[in-house]
């Protein structure tokens, strides 16, 4: 089986430190976390960013000083920027760090409930300007999808030549609002994808080392990390983002599946290089 790419989602943009103390704020800390995750096996980073104070942003400055710091530690890893934000962010606020040509940044796929009163929006003109964008400037998207229907939009978007093949998805599981986290859910995502594509698959809170053993044994990719969990175990807050990391490469061990390489992870993904 292929090599499998672990990604990391260090931050997020709604947990905090009052739900586990080691989430990052700062440079700093966001630069611990990515070091924690990239040294434990993760190839890519997904990235959200925070004022010192948690605030969620998506300065392209901010995401500039925290991209700069965290290649001066871990050279050769992938940083996928967030274009979710948070919800209630507006679509030229969200889309700032694009400015920095990463190599590849999230593309949301439709819009769902996101817990309480929270709605992310992703109308189909939106996920049309912002794959638009992305694509002019030869970043890969990661289409996110929290239920089928997003699996969906993203072909038919595809088809019209707006997501180029061979596209990439993420399958996130288990947000109050999308697709639970069942296995029966994995496998139908799966199903439902072109052939060619590839996937990555990320359980929120309890289960995401279930849907990551799934991943491993499906031939899928994995992503954990603070973001969507902070235990590591029933009742144990995680000490870092590597000690997920390190979970999910000691499942793969076990399994049988070797770990990508940032190197590796480029070529699966068929990232173009920046200079
Ligand atoms: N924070 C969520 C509302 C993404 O990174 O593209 C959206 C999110 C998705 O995290
Ligand atoms: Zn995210």
């Amino acid at each position: 089986m292929e090599k499998l790419i672990i990604t990391a989602c260090i931050c997020g943009a709604e947990v905090t430190k009052a739900q586990n103390p080691a989430v990052p704020y700062t440079v700093e800390e966001i630069v611990r976390e990515a070091k924690s995750a990239r040294e434990a096996g993760a190839s890519i980073i997904h990235l959200h960013v925070r004022e010192d104070d948690g605030t969620p942003t998506q300065s392209a400055e901010r995401f500039k000083v925290c991209i700069d710091a965290i290649k001066k530690e871990c050279p050769d890893v992938i940083i996928q920027p967030s274009t979710g934000g948070a919800t209630g962010m507006t679509n030229d606020e969200r889309l700032q760090p694009i400015a920095l040509n990463p190599e590849m940044a999230t593309l949301d796929c439709g819009t769902c409930n996101f817990g309480g009163d929270e709605i992310f929006i992703n109308t189909e003109n939106m996920i049309i300007d912002f794959a638009k964008k992305m694509t002019a400037k030869g970043i890969k998207p990661e289409v996110e999808c929290f239920d089928k229907g997003m699996i969906d939009t993203a072909i038919r978007l595809n088809r019209k030549g707006i997501i180029p093949s061979p596209m990439h998805f993420d399958f996130v599981l288990g947000v109050n609002g999308g697709i639970s986290a069942e296995a029966r859910d994995l496998v139908f995502m799966v199903g439902s994808i072109p052939q060619g594509s590839t996937w990555t698959a990320a359980g929120i809170g309890k289960a995401q080392f279930p849907i990551a053993a799934l991943a491993i044994i499906m031939g899928g990719h994995v992503r954990v990390g603070f973001e969507d969990n902070i235990y590591i175990e029933k009742g144990a807050l995680a000490k870092s983002n590597g000690e997920l990391v390190e979970k999910a490469v000691r499942m793969a061990k076990e399994l049988g599946r070797k770990i990508a390489t940032p190197a590796e992870a480029r070529a699966i993904l068929g990232l173009k290089t920046r200079s």
